[in-house]
């Protein structure tokens, strides 16, 4: 393959942004990660991302590529060759596996930031649909290691970097997913002994200093 220059507008402890680093990792691309203040959006986050001005955003070759979801996807079809394939070959499973990987998206990332950064009843409501929605996804990996099936897959990757986030949601939730989800736990620890995945990850006690700056901001604490 020609030469590639790869860049990531990136944000440690976004979720979003850990899908594209563990799906980089994953293929063994090399590239340039560029943390952003998202506090003070910089001008090349502004122009690659006019739309949403949101991390992440995957720069390939000068051209920009947006949404977490679509990165990976993109990924791994430019770097089918290379690594692991994410997303499976056929059409029926693949659709399936771009239809849990939406439920991440509108159920556990809705539910799970009520978790954080609300109180009272909303806050009850918001781990209720939590658990519900990870009770939900035990049942879909039934007895297999992984969403992927036997091999970590595309759910298990954009679903894994909340994990980081569980010791925040535990914390300000006053809770232990654990004793509701032991299924979803195991899996997650699954998917930390592997390289790409912890590499890619923050510390939960930094994603947990910063959950709390955050509180403060949006005047939850
Ligand atoms: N649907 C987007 C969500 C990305 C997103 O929400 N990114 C957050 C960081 S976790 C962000 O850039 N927020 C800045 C803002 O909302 O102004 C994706 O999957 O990429």
């Amino acid at each position: 393959m020609a030469t590639q220059e790869v860049v990531l507008l990136d944000s440690r402890c976004s979720m979003f942004a850990m899908r594209a680093r563990i799906a980089l990792a994953e293929k063994g691309i090399e590239y340039e990660g560029k943390e952003q203040n998202l506090a003070d959006k910089g001008p090349e986050l502004l122009q690659m991302n006019p739309i949403h001005k949101k991390v992440p955003v995957l720069v390939h070759n000068g051209k920009p590529i947006c949404e977490s979801l679509i990165i990976v996807q993109y990924i791994d079809e430019v770097w089918k060759d290379q690594g692991n394939p994410l997303l499976p070959s056929d059409p029926y499973d693949r659709a399936q596996a771009r239809f849990w990987a939406d439920f991440v998206d509108k159920k556990v990332a809705d539910a799970s930031s009520k978790v954080w950064t609300k109180k009272g009843e909303e806050l009850e409501a918001g781990k209720k649909d939590f658990i519900a929605a990870l009770k939900q996804l035990e049942e879909v990996l039934g007895d297999k290691p992984y969403f992927g099936g036997e091999v970590f897959g595309y759910v298990d990757l954009v679903l894994i970097p909340f994990y980081s986030w569980f010791y925040a949601y535990e914390t300000c939730g006053s809770f232990k997913t654990e004793e509701h989800c032991p299924k979803f736990i195991e899996w997650a620890k699954r998917c930390m002994q592997r390289e790409t995945v912890a590499k890619s990850l923050p510390d939960p006690k930094e994603v947990y200093e910063i959950v709390l700056i955050l509180r403060k901001r949006f005047g939850v604490d």
